[in-house]
């Protein structure tokens, strides 16, 4: 049996697009991590059960979406058969065969599957001849959303809003700035759970050059929430960069509606003021007007200085 499954520590993309592609080869979706509570507000919303819990890709045949970077997904890869990524980040998996890789870069990974879908292109993807029901398409919508912070995330493309649209006359849902308020409000959940969960909620590991970088972040629609918290998620990222042996640790507390975020720096702190041509405070904080995108503003910047040091 086939195992859909996006990467560690899932979002909502991750999840619902491995659940609609399960559904559309006859597969099973799997997470690889806990869910978070907007995707479960989704999961609740559309009645859809969770994936199951898969710790390993041994023995599996593996589609993997919304990631493609080693450092994100099962450890022992290799002992599985990868057949297919769907995803819209950078390539950073190496195969010994060749395989079906789709990687666009949209908002989401879900933009990239509804845009087969809506071409009449899904066999191309190997899938099986279906429709799109109102539950997949709600799924797909709400993983759109997500992924773009509801278009306001400098990722947005002309596609992903034309997919939405398609998808929420599918899905029956009539407003979908609404809709994206309701995941927003369920996102902010995490702003006020303790600052170890919520470094982790949404974080990703990253091989630089040889470097080992973690960059978590949090959506707020109000600084406030987490303000006070700062000195303590300070105290959880030194604590996890040293006894993991990370070169560098960054936070990024996002705040969706003024478009910028407030970084938190653990570790190698003057690679990240040379990165980013600024200065960082005492603490090891600074804001970044107009930074939303960890995949398009934050990697990029640490990952071009880790290749000149
Ligand atoms: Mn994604």
């Amino acid at each position: 049996m086939v195992c859909v499954v996006g990467h560690k520590n899932p979002d909502t993309d991750s999840i619902c697009s491995a659940i609609v592609m399960a559904y559309f080869l006859d597969a099973t979706p799997g997470r690889q991590g806990e869910l978070n509570p907007e995707t479960k507000y989704v999961l609740e919303k559309f009645g859809v059960p969770e994936p199951k819990y898969v710790d390993s890709a041994k023995g599996r045949e593996l589609v993997l979406v919304d990631h493609a970077d080693p450092s994100q997904t099962f450890s022992d890869l290799d002992k599985g058969e990868l057949v297919c990524i769907i995803d819209h980040h950078k390539n950073g998996i190496t195969t010994s065969k060749p395989i079906l890789h789709i990687s666009k870069p949209l908002g989401s990974t879900a933009t990239v599957i509804a845009e087969f879908y809506f071409n009449n292109g899904m066999h191309l993807l190997g899938a099986k001849n279906k429709e799109l029901t109102p539950q997949m398409a709600g799924l797909l919508l709400a993983a759109i959303l997500s992924d773009t912070v509801v278009f306001r995330s400098p990722t947005t493309t002309e596609v992903d809003k034309e997919m939405a649209e398609k998808l929420a006359k599918i899905a029956g849902i009539d407003d979908i700035e609404a809709f994206g308020k309701e995941l927003l409000k369920a996102k902010s959940v995490v702003a006020k759970k303790p600052a170890a969960e919520m470094l982790t909620t949404d974080y990703k590991e990253f091989d630089m050059n040889g470097r080992k970088v973690g960059i978590g972040q949090v959506e707020v629609v109000d600084f406030s929430d987490v303000e006070p918290k700062v000195d303590e998620l300070l105290r959880v990222m030194k604590e996890k960069q040293e006894k993991e042996g990370y070169e560098l640790i960054v936070f990024a507390i996002t705040d969706v509606l003024n478009k910028g975020s407030k970084v938190l720096v653990v570790g190698n702190r003057e690679a990240f003021e040379k990165a980013f041509n600024t200065k960082l405070d005492e603490k090891g904080t600074t804001y970044l007007e107009g930074v939303m995108s960890r995949k398009k503003q934050l990697v990029p910047p640490l990952e071009e200085y880790f290749k000149k040091v």
